[in-house]
């Protein structure tokens, strides 16, 4: 079998990278001065790196290889399918077995009625879908002045045009001419940094009731939607407090607005159930999914939509599509994964073993003098880095200089685990046992301690 195989040592593969390639949400020079890590192969949740780091990957690739790196299982079920049909389309009134089987096995898994896919290539692709699918469905019933879509700040749906002015990332609007019209931002529930001196619960209630103001000042008739990740994910797994969603849901429903939860990262066992609408207490219209729907070992979103919706889009021709919608290998490749997980119990695996274990010893960070809060939900967790836990208070270097410093020690302890701004976050793939959680904890620790040393070394250690 052909195999691309590396004959060239890293200093070179680094050089031909920053020549050639791009890289997402980088800058290209200051990578160049420093070469990527080249990341060769992977097993279980470790990487293999061409220096031959074994590195555990705390962060599931990004956020998506929730059984885990090597389960050839989907390879062959890859070969198989390109071998039978490598591609056809769902365009012209036509379908294939792959398509079928996945939008079958969605509906059986997703909660309520969702029970309709609009497949996509991609989480933004699925978002994109959503903005138009919303503002379509209110304009076959007559009401085609609700448009807006409501989002939230730090909120990430994705980086496309649309899916990006969705999202609520400044330094994203600030490039390339977004956000596009039509689309507001309401405040997040992060208490850890916006809460002030109120108390948890209760600013978790006055940011969902900041759903509410919006609506009536755009007026209610002039509102399509409400879109929210159940945790959000880059923005720094932003634990929402409690009441936050069920107020939320309240809004909407008095409304009459459509809710959209973004489930790429929640989805497929993340939070200990299915789908992380199901851990908050959500019941959307209509879900995005991506990431964890194929373990990434293929690229693949889409739309899981209600009875409703879907009814009301059936009417007539929805002028919207993507080549890859349905792709057969990346159907038959999600459709294993999701065998994987159910057989296996995955799901099970996160809620009865490896969340209460991690929740366990990732609460315990506090006990370091760096972690201001650390919280956690099944396989999702983020600690606040604070010269002073009393007060919650932020570094007086730049937001993300004493983040970025944690995580270099975090790579060259060989874990993967990220910052945002000050935050530091995992999500490792699901299938991690409780004595590669050991492991992960000890890096953490590790690099903290190295971190905390380096930001006091630089003079940082200052509150602001
Ligand atoms: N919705 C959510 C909630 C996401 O997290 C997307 C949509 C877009 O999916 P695609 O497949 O188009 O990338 C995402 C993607 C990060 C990071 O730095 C997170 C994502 C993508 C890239 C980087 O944490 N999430």
């Amino acid at each position: 079998m052909n195999m691309i195989t590396n004959h060239m040592p890293t200093a070179e593969l680094q050089k031909l990278d920053a020549a050639h390639h791009m890289h997402p949400f980088t800058a290209g020079d200051g990578l160049a001065d420093k070469g990527a890590r080249i990341i060769k192969s992977a097993k279980g949740i470790y990487l293999t790196d061409t220096d031959g780091h074994e590195i555990l990957d705390g962060m599931s690739g990004l956020w998506c290889v929730n059984i885990g790196y090597g389960r050839t299982e989907l390879a062959d079920v890859a070969a198989r399918q390109m071998a039978e049909l490598p591609y056809y389309n769902t365009f012209f009134q036509t379908s294939h077995v792959p398509a079928i089987a996945l939008s079958a096995k969605l509906a059986e898994l997703a909660p309520g009625d969702l029970n309709h896919v609009f497949f996509a290539g991609s989480g933004s692709e699925a978002n994109d879908t959503n903005i138009r699918m919303v503002r379509h469905y209110w304009a076959m019933k007559g009401q085609p002045s609700k448009r807006v879509i409501i989002s939230r700040r730090n909120a990430y749906h994705g980086s496309s045009v649309g899916s990006g002015s969705l999202g609520g990332m400044s330094a994203m609007h600030e490039q390339g001419g977004m956000p596009i019209p039509g689309i507001h931002h309401i405040n997040q529930p992060d208490w850890w940094s916006e809460g002030g001196d109120m108390e948890r619960e209760a600013f978790g209630l006055a940011r969902a009731q900041e759903l509410e103001a919006a609506i009536e000042e755009l007026g209610p008739e002039n509102v399509a939607a409400f879109i929210g990740e159940p945790i959000q994910g880059a923005g720094g797994v932003i634990i929402p407090p409690e009441c936050y969603w069920s107020e939320i849901k309240r809004i909407c429903d008095h409304y009459g607005i459509l809710l959209i939860a973004d489930e790429v990262i929640c989805g497929f066992g993340r939070t200990g159930n299915w789908f992380g609408s199901e851990t908050l207490g959500i019941t959307p219209d209509i879900m995005t999914i991506a990431k964890g729907l194929s373990s990434g070992y293929q690229p693949i979103g889409g739309s899981i939509v209600s009875d409703e919706v879907a009814s009301v889009i059936a009417q007539d021709e929805f002028n919207h599509g993507y080549t890859y919608s349905g792709h057969p290998v990346a159907s038959a490749v999600a459709l294993e994964n999701l065998r994987i997980l159910q057989e296996e119990r995955i799901v099970d695996h996160v809620r009865d073993v490896a969340a209460p274990y991690l929740v366990e010893k990732w609460s315990q960070m506090t006990d370091h003098p760096m972690v201001g809060e650390a919280r956690i939900t099944g396989l999702m967790g983020s600690m606040a880095l604070t010269p002073h836990k009393e007060s919650r208070a932020k570094f007086k270097a730049d937001a993300g200089t004493v983040g970025f410093m944690c995580r270099e020690r975090c790579f060259a302890n060989n874990l993967v685990m990220r910052h945002v701004g000050d935050r530091m976050i995992i999500a490792p793939p699901l299938v991690i046992t409780p004595a590669e959680i050991d492991i992960l904890i000890e890096r953490a620790w590790k690099s903290l301690d190295q971190g905390m040393a380096a930001v006091k070394d630089a003079g940082l250690w200052e509150p602001a």
